[in-house]
This record gives structure tokens, sequence and C-alpha cells, in this order.
């Protein structure tokens, strides 16, 4: 898959890339991810990429030459059907289905911006969707773009091995994650829940599902709502909430 960023701050997104999960996948050929800054693409001496706001008030918009020459620069290393894709606090929420969706495409270009936001007349003319990562501040797209990097490159077939790729299309989507012991036994009294140490995995599975069921029923009681869940799975969230005395 082959991605650019354009950003006014290549070094942050280049840095982030070479570790871990995407730097093995940009290593293994299965990535590739270029930046485009926009500063390079000014025509006047001090290189401007901002100006102030029609109609005043605080802050500095970016402006459209530059954004929209170095677009069209990333555009022309961009397989056909790359979408432009702006980060940006008033884009739809990201979401593991988003990242799905864009784990099938040749190519994105993810447009990150600075100031208080870029040119509308930008955004209608050459970006095809916008995104946001949720309702808190950000000082600008990066660290959002490396988020949906982050996401999308996981999804690539060759980049996770086998077990991890397994674990993604388990019985436990859309539900939070089980708690994870690992030695030692005993933590000054601390223990280990009994089930995990007896070996018998059919009720080690069913445990752990009971634990995800019930915690996201505490913590995130809007994914359960989306679940609507069957008799069993009733079931086993009354069990988990009568054993532990809330509610
Ligand atoms: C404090 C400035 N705000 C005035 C009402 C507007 C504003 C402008 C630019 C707020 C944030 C930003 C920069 N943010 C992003 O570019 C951004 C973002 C975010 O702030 N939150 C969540 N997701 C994203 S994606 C891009």
């Amino acid at each position: 898959m082959q991605m650019q960023v354009v950003t006014l701050f290549p070094e942050m997104v280049k840095t982030v890339v070479q570790f871990g999960v995407v730097g093995r996948a940009v290593e293994r050929g299965i990535l590739a991810l270029h930046c485009e800054d926009p500063r390079e693409h000014t025509t006047d001496n001090h290189r401007t990429v901002d100006d102030r706001p029609y109609g005043g008030g605080p802050g500095m918009v970016m402006k459209y030459e530059p954004v929209s020459a170095a677009l069209k620069t990333a555009r022309k290393a961009m397989p056909e059907g790359s979408p432009v894709v702006c980060l940006s606090p008033q884009g739809a929420v990201f979401d593991q289905a988003t990242a799905k969706r864009y784990a099938e495409l040749p190519g994105i270009i993810l447009l990150a911006g600075r100031y208080e936001g870029i040119d509308e007349r930008l955004l209608e003319s050459e970006v095809d969707e916008e995104l946001s990562l949720g309702d808190f501040v950000l000082s600008g797209g990066e660290i959002a773009a490396m988020a949906v990097i982050d996401a999308v490159v996981r999804l690539l077939p060759g980049v996770l091995g086998d077990e991890e790729s397994a674990k993604q299309d388990s019985f436990m989507q859309g539900l939070l994650d089980h708690p994870h012991y690992t030695r030692p036994e005993d933590l000054d009294g601390q223990r280990v829940p009994e089930v995990l140490l007896s070996g018998d995995h059919a009720r080690i599975a069913k445990w752990r599902y009971q634990q995800a069921l019930g915690r996201t029923y505490m913590r995130r009681p809007d994914l359960i709502e989306k679940l609507e869940l069957n008799d069993e799975q009733q079931l086993l969230l009354d069990l988990y909430l009568k054993e532990s005395d809330i509610n």
C-alpha cells in the first residue's frame, strides 16, 4: 500500500513510522510512505504557508495554493483511486470499520492541517473525506494521521504474525478485552484468578468472554447496545453483574 502525508512537519511523521509494526511494514515493502511539505511548494521569499482569516478573529489559516500544489505532487505519485483524507476536528470519528475500508485501497493521501484550519475552498475541491479522532483538541492533524496509518497498516496482509491476525477476527469482536495476568501468581496477596491456573481451557475461555462482556457493559455501554446480546450472552452478563456486587 502507498501512503502520502501532506504536512508542515514531515520529520514528525517520518520518525514515528520507523518504529514497531509500521516500521517493519516499511522494511518489508508492504507499505511505502512519503511526505509532501506545503512549504516546499511556496513561491515567495518568506515561504508563507499561512495567512490571516477573512472576517477577522484569532489564529491563522493555511493558504490554498501551497497545500494544493503539495497535494498535486502527492497525487501524481499515487495509484488511481487513492482518496484525499483530511484530518480535522470537523471530520467523522475514525473507527475500525473505516480502518478496514482504507486497508482495501491501493493508496491514501492524508492531509494534516496546522493553525486554525485550512482554507475551506481546498476542502470543497480537493478533499474526499474528513476524519477526526474524537472530541478533544490537538495542535494539528499529524498525530491523527499517524493514528490512522498505524490502525490501517496493522490490517495489511503479512504485517502481523499469524497468531495476532487470528485474534483480530475472533469472537471477541466489538467487546473490550478481558483482563491479562502473568507471573508471579501472588503479588503480596493480589492473586491471579484461580480459573486461569486450572488448565481447563473451556472454563478459561468462558470466563474470559464473561469478563469481556462485563467490562464492556460497565465501561462502554454504547458498545453493548450496538451488539444486541443474545440470550446466552445476556445470561453470562447477568451472572457477571451478580458475582461482582455492582448494580
Ligand atoms: C483551539 C482551536 N479551536 C478553536 C475552536 C479549533 C481547532 C483548530 C485546529 C482545534 C484543533 C485544531 C487542530 N486539530 C486537528 O487538526 C485535528 C484533530 C483534533 O484536534 N482533535 C481530534 N481529531 C483531530 S484530527 C485533526
